[in-house]
């Protein structure tokens, strides 16, 4: 058994550090404990088809409570819908009782948990996304024996069950009893700052943290209904999150240390890992923004610690992710986008072609800084001397080749594409700053023919940027238009799409399947945390 785990761990473990096997202990080790609390449904609810509701769909009590399903019995073709009244991730049980004579059949249930109204009301079939139809949190269950609790061996994640009988017997009757929900979270106490002179903002805060504490699970999960991984760009935003709230320093601990060992062969990170059975990465899958954003991880959690004895440990790692991005440079210090086959993600927003050529010469040059400004807390500026050097030449190139004096924007591409997108990131790398920033953003933003942020992880980059350019008004604003627009739509958590002129979008072609409770939507609080000024 021991030898077998012990290859397991070495079979995963990256060939590239010698030292992965151990990283991946140290990994293991870090481990949380998932703290348990169990919930029962509040009310009962029936779903009305509704054009101004979110998605179409709202949600109103019904006349019956949850305690008078104890009594009644279920019929074939039934429909109930119970309410728990706050997002859960975790397990669901439920027991029958036999009200009558004895079962002389099986009895079956359809159990549909889901995050919002539409998601359990919009008919699924034909399955139109392009991701797995059982991502849907719909279960056929077979009852053979009542009297017994059942426990779904699934893990749920969301606010709303509907029930439906699907066969029953006439010569019984049993009622559907003790419905529970055991709720699990490694988050912990969320000791943060809480009150803002806004009751909006407030309500974003804790909107916000919700969705954090939902996605702390064993790791820093994407989305806890899909796709319930770690990914890296996710990591870096919740870890940000995490040091405003419930500062739970273990855990990112942990996911660095994974994502170091399962490094593919030549060292470099990829995006995204499994935890089952074992920890291993989604082979091939290389993007190389989120590798950088490890970087940032990294630097981050030293500065929330002080741990340096983890810093130094995997400050090779670090070193290895910003060697590679610079390979992909030409020699008029270009980033090169089409030299290899990489994925470089800023948004969802394929359909509107999005460029990526200026997003990533900016994102490397933040790259760049974020590392020598590691190295320089290590004590290790000799190994990267050369970096603040080529940023600024990179920064140069930028201006030379994509930047528009006369319309004062960064243009992406041999299109000359404008996005919103483009100007956040040059101004994170600080290509653009001051007058010329605002300018930049504020183009971009107010032109109906520039690309718009399609997702919470783009926007999160924007707000960043309006505050970094010196307007903080409109970045406060922005911040309550955008998550607020979701707490008025009835969000519990906060979604992984969002785009207040567009119900429907989805990054899968099919929006029930979106995570409504995703990670990278959770940084208000890092941003109420961080900016009191303009926040509070
Ligand atoms: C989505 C995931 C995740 C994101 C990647 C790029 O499928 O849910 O949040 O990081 O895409």
């Amino acid at each position: 058994m021991i030898k077998s785990l012990l290859f397991i761990i070495l079979a995963a473990a990256s060939a590239f550090y010698p030292q992965s096997a151990h990283w991946l202990r140290i990994a293991e080790k870090a481990k949380p404990d998932l703290h348990h609390a169990r919930y029962t449904p509040v009310r009962m609810v029936e779903a009305v088809p509704d054009s101004s509701a979110f998605q179409g769909w709202r949600y109103l009590e019904a006349e019956l409570t949850p305690s008078q399903t104890d009594t009644m019995v279920l019929r074939h073709g039934q429909v109930l819908t119970f309410d728990f009244g706050r997002h859960l991730v975790g397990y669901l049980s439920f027991s029958t009782r036999t009200l009558r004579r004895c079962q002389d059949g099986p009895l079956r249930l359809r159990l549909f948990m889901g995050e919002l109204p539409a998601e359990l009301n919009t008919p699924l079939e034909p399955w139109k996304a392009w991701l797995s139809r059982a991502w849907m949190q719909d279960e056929i269950i077979t009852v053979y024996e009542t009297d017994r609790v059942v426990t779904l061996p699934r893990r749920l994640a969301g606010r709303y069950l509907k029930v439906e009988v699907l066969a029953t017997s006439r010569d019984f009757d049993c009622a559907l009893t003790d419905l529970s929900f055991d709720a699990v979270s490694s988050a912990g106490e969320d000791t943060g700052f809480r009150r803002t002179a806004s009751p909006l903002l407030d309500s974003i805060r804790a909107v916000s943290v919700t969705t954090l504490s939902e996605c702390m699970q064993t790791v820093y999960e994407d989305g806890p209904k899909r796709d319930r991984r770690l990914w890296a760009g996710d990591l870096y935003l919740q870890s940000l999150a995490n040091r405003y709230s419930f500062r739970n320093f273990g855990l990112t601990k942990r996911c660095l240390f994974l994502f170091a060992a399962l490094a593919a062969d030549d060292g470099t990170l990829i995006s995204n890992i499994f935890e089952s059975p074992q920890p291993h990465p989604q082979e091939g899958s290389y993007m190389l923004t989120y590798s950088l954003l490890w970087n940032s991880t990294l630097l981050e959690y030293l500065l929330d610690t002080g741990d340096t004895l983890t810093a130094q440990t995997l400050w090779q790692v670090a070193k290895r992710q910003t060697e590679d991005a610079l390979t992909y440079l030409t020699p008029e210090y270009i980033f090169d986008i089409h030299k290899r086959d990489v994925w470089l993600f800023f948004d969802w927003r394929e359909h509107e072609g999005l460029d990526v050529s200026a997003p990533m010469q900016a994102a490397t040059i933040f790259a760049l800084e974020q590392t020598y400004e590691l190295a320089r807390l290590l004590g290790r500026t000799a190994e990267v001397k050369q970096y603040p050097s080529v940023a600024a030449k990179m920064r140069r190139a930028a201006l030379r080749h994509m930047y528009d004096a006369r319309r004062g924007v960064m243009l992406s591409g041999s299109g000359k594409q404008l996005s919103v997108q483009s100007q956040t990131w040059a101004v994170k790398a600080g290509i653009l700053s001051g007058a010329k920033a605002r300018k930049a953003l504020t183009t971009a933003m107010t032109d109906p023919k520039a690309i718009q942020p399609g997702t919470p992880y783009a926007t999160h980059y924007l707000v960043e940027a309006m505050i970094l350019a010196g307007m903080p008004e409109q970045a406060r604003a922005y911040l309550i238009d955008y998550w607020g627009g979701m707490v008025r739509r009835g969000a519990d958590t906060f979604w992984e799409a969002y785009d207040p002129n567009d119900d429907y979008i989805s990054p899968y072609d099919f929006f029930p399947v979106n995570s409504a409770c995703h990670a990278w939507s959770c940084t208000p609080v890092y941003f109420i945390g961080k900016y009191p000024d303009i926040f509070r």
